[in-house]
């Protein structure tokens, strides 16, 4: 090192001992969908825009496909603070309490438009809910509308009595229960081997998941019935939220307004291209028929009638608010 040199280092070692230490927070981020998902893409850019809003001192790293935390345990996970923050399906919490299913009600809200109506009506009790377990909503984004898929040509949904079906809630084993079929709580990351070895044999799910899982390696038929738009959400826990700095914390917020709205808007693209693509890979796409319409809008009669009595309250005040 020549004298240049040596008093340039010097000095860099000066103003770096003397900068005040920026404190750099850590977040692990648990998802329960692999990483080619919208949801999951969603988030990644949601921590990318807050590592960038706040020149890095929060950085978050997302674990996508179950690899961190298994689904049924990334609520408890970020509740016990485990982990800070962490992505599920909303209505994975119905045996908590209904209110966490309304977005799971067969025909209820089956579009973009009525779903997003309809999470409005739900936010309210939705983060007072989770507040009372010192959790936070940061954001909530639809899947696409839910569709039957099956190894066979169906013209009703009676055509799938005795058959083993794939459920993903509580709502999706009623709808099995309803059709006479036999519901498998199976996570969307174990699809494709639970087809494989013969443990279900339908389910119902978006054209996302159906991609996701590449369901043409086992199954032929996809009916697209738009039953509904289950929702996921990333929460928080609160009391880690509270320990950021107030640019911290407004960054996580700005951040996820935004990944909301972009959540939403490339689920509705998402739809067209996965059923297209599995169109593509040989997938035959085709609209219900009408005795398959008609018996499963009296799956959802009864199931919209069961959920208004188990909500109650909360459930009327839901309901009040959506119509409105
Ligand atoms: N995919 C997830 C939930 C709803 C969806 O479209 C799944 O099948 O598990």
């Amino acid at each position: 090192m020549n004298v240049l040199t040596r008093a340039a280092a010097g000095l860099g070692l000066a103003a770096l001992l003397a900068s005040p230490a920026v404190a750099q927070t850590k977040w692990d981020l648990p998802t329960p969908y692999p990483d080619g998902n919208f949801h999951t893409k969603n988030i990644v850019q949601f921590a990318e825009d807050v590592k960038a809003a706040t020149g890095g001192s929060l950085q978050i790293t997302v674990h996508a496909n179950q690899s961190l935390i298994k689904h049924p345990d990334i609520k408890n996970a970020v509740r016990s603070g485990t982990v800070p923050a962490g992505e599920l399906l909303v209505s994975r919490l119905a045996n908590e309490s209904p209110i966490y299913e309304v977005d799971s009600v067969p025909f209820l809200a089956s579009s973009y438009d009525a779903a997003k109506k309809l999470y409005a009506a739900q936010k309210p009790i939705l983060e007072k809910k989770l507040g009372e377990q010192g959790l936070m909503l940061l954001f909530s984004v639809a899947w696409p509308p839910q569709g039957i898929f099956a190894k066979q040509e169906l013209n009703t949904l009676a055509d799938l009595k005795g058959v083993k079906f794939r459920a993903y809630s509580k709502s999706t084993e009623r709808v099995a229960q309803l059709a006479g079929m036999v519901p498998v709580q199976i996570e969307a990351s174990d699809i494709a081997t639970a087809f494989a070895t013969g443990r279900v044999g339908a389910m119902i799910t978006s054209p996302s998941t159906g991609t996701d899982s590449k369901v043409w390696d086992f199954l032929s038929h996809y009916y697209d019935t738009q039953a509904w738009l289950p929702r996921n959400m990333v929460i928080v826990n609160k009391a880690a939220f509270d320990k950021l700095s107030d640019a911290e914390k407004q960054a996580v917020r700005e951040a996820a307004k935004k990944a909301e709205e972009r959540g939403w808007e490339m689920s509705a693209i998402e739809t067209k291209e996965k059923t297209d693509l599995l169109a593509k890979n040989g997938i035959k796409v085709t609209a219900p028929s009408d005795d398959m319409k008609k018996g499963f809008a009296e799956i959802g009669a009864t199931m919209t009638a069961e959920w208004e009595k188990a909500a109650g309250e909360d459930g009327k005040a839901i309901l009040d608010a959506y119509r409105n």
